[in-house]
């Protein structure tokens, strides 16, 4: 028996680039090999249960626009419905992950222990659920930004009181990840930065979200999780200013708190956007640095300069995220989470399959052409070439000398060293033989 949400749409299958069926799948065929890995094992898509499921279609002008069965989100009997509907639509697109924060499947509770309670019965649920379904939990999340309680920050809250009631929750959704078998835990911290300087003990506020930190890694290990603990990096919104900005600044603070072996990182790339760099840069900062996890998969209105979560719909763009991710060795416990939403005006359930579609087609194809690229091996080549004069012995005496027998080499030698193209266009020219 299923909730009938969906109507008549069926399975969505392969149906390959020819298709005009608006339901189906044209690039993405879970079963094909590329580089030696089946599609569904390279991409590991997840759905995101709080744009697809739990958000009503609000925006700061207007409020719901979507009108589900399930609204309002008040009650156990609405937290299953919605449960339902969302497994039904897993096993629709044939989805092998799914994503939550605590606050999208429980309803909350008139005190913690009561939330506490509603959602545990809902991941007792959910659990149930996963018994006869194929997909699993990419990661489990605490939201510790939208209730008024956590205006202030929630690690980084002036007030002890809510710090401890971050913690709480932090512990409980873990320990829910960890017995639904996640693969990863993450932690974005939305309100975890300031407003105004005026108020804020910047320097304490650090402290206090490394050691908030420090207490997720160390329960991680006393309840036996395997997973990987992912911080989010985002430069602002809702907070003027954010802690975790970017990926270099994650990893400062991460160095900082001695976290770096224990913490890895999920990138959006709509964060990326507003941080002022590109997906790629980021994607290939944290694979240098060693802490490359998984991604957000979502983009920005360019012009709006929002955090829109919008569906990806760019092959360009994803092929070249990917190509970072394939050189960093493809996702372990990571995978392409949909942090996307529909547009507001994108009423019906057809308009939620048609999202996840596009936009694992879009994926799909930009997977192909990254593998096509790193097999054809032209661009590598190319980076290779570009650095040639440092595989050579006489390159090494200069990195292991000094200011002075640098100086003694330029003067003996009397080298004039000529630049040469950075081949930027022909490299470009390159890359769009593949997109
Ligand atoms: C918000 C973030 C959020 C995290 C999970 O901008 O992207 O959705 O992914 O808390
Ligand atoms: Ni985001
Ligand atoms: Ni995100």
């Amino acid at each position: 028996m299923t909730t009938g949400f969906f109507g008549d749409i069926e399975r969505v299958r392969f149906e390959g680039p020819d298709s005009t069926n608006p339901l189906a799948y044209r690039h993405y065929d879970p079963d094909a090999v590329v580089m030696g890995k089946r599609l569904e094992d390279h991409l590991r898509f997840a759905v995101a249960w709080w744009h697809s499921f739990a958000w009503e279609g609000g925006d700061p002008f207007g409020g719901m626009t979507f009108e589900r069965p399930w609204h309002p989100q008040n009650d156990m009997g609405r937290a299953r419905l919605k449960a339902d509907v969302a497994f039904e639509m897993f096993d629709l697109l044939g989805v092998p992950y799914f994503c939550w924060h605590e606050a999208d499947i429980r309803p909350e509770g008139t005190s913690f222990a009561e939330s506490l309670h509603n959602f545990e019965s809902i991941i007792d649920y959910i659990g149930e659920k996963m018994q006869t379904a194929s997909t699993r939990l990419l990661w489990g999340t605490a939201n510790l930004f939208s209730h008024r309680r956590f205006m202030s920050g929630a690690a980084t809250n002036p007030d002890p009181d809510i710090f401890a009631y971050a913690g709480a929750t932090v512990k409980a959704c873990l320990e829910a990840t960890h017995r639904l078998g996640g693969e990863n835990y993450v932690l974005w911290g939305g309100r975890e930065g300031y407003e105004t300087l005026l108020n804020t003990d910047l320097s304490r506020e650090l402290d206090h979200l490394g050691r908030f930190l420090t207490m997720v890694v160390e329960h991680k290990h006393k309840i036996g999780f395997k997973g990987a603990i992912l911080v989010e990096p985002k430069p602002q919104e809702p907070s003027k200013h954010q802690y975790d900005f970017d990926v270099a600044t994650c990893y400062g603070f991460l160095k900082r708190y001695g976290l770096e072996n224990d913490v890895q990182l999920n990138i959006e790339q709509g964060h990326a956007i507003l941080a002022g760099h590109s997906f790629e840069h980021e994607l290939a900062l944290a694979a240098a640095l060693g802490v490359f996890g998984s991604i957000d998969m979502n983009r920005n209105d360019y012009q709006s300069g929002w955090d829109t979560d919008q569906f990806p719909n760019n092959v360009p763009e994803v092929t070249l995220a990917y190509y970072e991710v394939l050189k960093a060795g493809g996702f372990t416990t990571g995978g392409t989470n949909f942090d996307a939403k529909l547009r507001r005006q994108s009423l019906d359930p057809q308009d939620l399959i048609a999202a996840h579609i596009g936009a694992m087609d879009v994926c799909a194809r930009g997977l192909k052409s990254a593998a096509a690229m790193i097999e054809d091996g032209s661009l590598e080549a190319a980076r290779a070439e570009r650095y040639a004069g440092w595989d050579t012995p006489r390159a090494k005496t200069m990195l292991d000398g000094n200011l002075e027998t640098l100086s003694a080499m330029v003067l003996d030698e009397n080298l004039d060293p000529q630049p040469r193209s950075g081949r930027q266009e022909i490299l470009e020219n390159l890359v769009n033989r593949f997109v």
